[in-house]
């Protein structure tokens, strides 16, 4: 099926609505999870596929704000008009117009080198590794060992902004991993990442899939869309708190984390780890 059509799903009893235009793909009866790494099989986090637990204390987060915020501020001069005085993450949404910030989230979608970690990046798939028992690292044979983070910077009420609810995993080299969201400010109730608890083990057959390519509210993205599920198409948002991480399967459908909030920018960092 192709063309536009609207599809509606709810992100903690409040109902959302996106514009898909592209084509739908047939679906087969078989678990992809099933076939690939579970990094979860061996915790207590394997039927819902997500947790939640303390990563950072109170002066790494602080140093990791400050740090990401110095970050984000010297790229930033090269895509923004407006002065950068006073710059602070929590309110990136004014330092920046609609058009350049479309533009400078491409220029680091394909995420920042893991040397630009301001933390010791050894410890993060160590104390994960302990959560959830398997010994993890932060590279992978299918992007060449590279080791990196992702940014995401959610302004509020900017649709625009999130991906739509999908799977990591129709990315061939996303497979096989756990993800994490690391929130660094502005991520709670009303913007934080929603994920369908227990769909990491739904079979394939039980979604509606596009195809790559999908444009969703008018910005194409570059992994197909969950269009639709036969079960509840119901996200929850788990919330870490600051200090906190969100871990899950890949495999999980989740996104669709918009930012509900009037005056504050969600930032959070994105890593994913696999078996070492
Ligand atoms: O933070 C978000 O809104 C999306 C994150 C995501 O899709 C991911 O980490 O794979
Ligand atoms: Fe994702």
């Amino acid at each position: 099926m192709s063309g536009q059509r609207t599809i509606k799903f709810f992100i903690e009893k409040r109902e959302m609505e996106c514009k898909v235009i592209g084509e739908m793909r047939a679906s087969e009866e078989v678990c992809l999870l099933s076939q690939d790494d579970n990094l979860l099989e061996d915790s207590y986090y394997d039927e819902q596929g997500f947790g939640v637990d303390l990563l950072f204390n109170t002066e790494e987060h602080t140093y990791l704000k400050d740090e990401l915020e110095q970050l984000v501020k010297n790229r930033l001069s090269n895509f923004t008009s407006k002065s950068l005085d006073g710059f602070q993450l929590e309110r990136y949404h004014e330092f920046i117009t609609d058009e350049e910030h479309l533009i400078f989230m491409s220029s680091i979608k394909s995420c920042i080198d893991i040397q630009e970690f301001p933390l010791d990046k050894d410890s993060i798939p160590i104390r994960i590794g302990e959560i959830i028992n398997q010994k993890l690292g932060l590279s992978c044979e299918g992007m060449d060992d590279r080791e990196f983070f992702c940014l995401r910077l959610v302004r509020p009420q900017k649709h625009q902004d999130c991906n739509p609810p999908h799977k990591d995993i129709y990315i061939d080299r996303l497979r096989n991993a756990v993800n994490l969201y690391i929130p660094i400010c502005g991520s709670d109730e009303h913007s934080s990442l929603s994920l369908i608890e227990g769909s990491h083990k739904w079979l394939e057959s039980e979604t509606e899939v596009s195809e790559n390519g999908v444009e969703v509210n008018g910005v194409k993205y570059s992994v197909p869309a969950i269009c639709g599920t036969k079960n509840d198409f119901n996200l929850s948002r788990p919330n870490p708190k600051v200090g906190e991480v969100l871990f899950f399967s890949p495999y999980l459908i989740h996104g669709a984390g918009y930012n509900f909030n009037n005056d504050i920018t969600r930032v959070s960092l994105e890593m994913r780890l696999w078996k070492s």
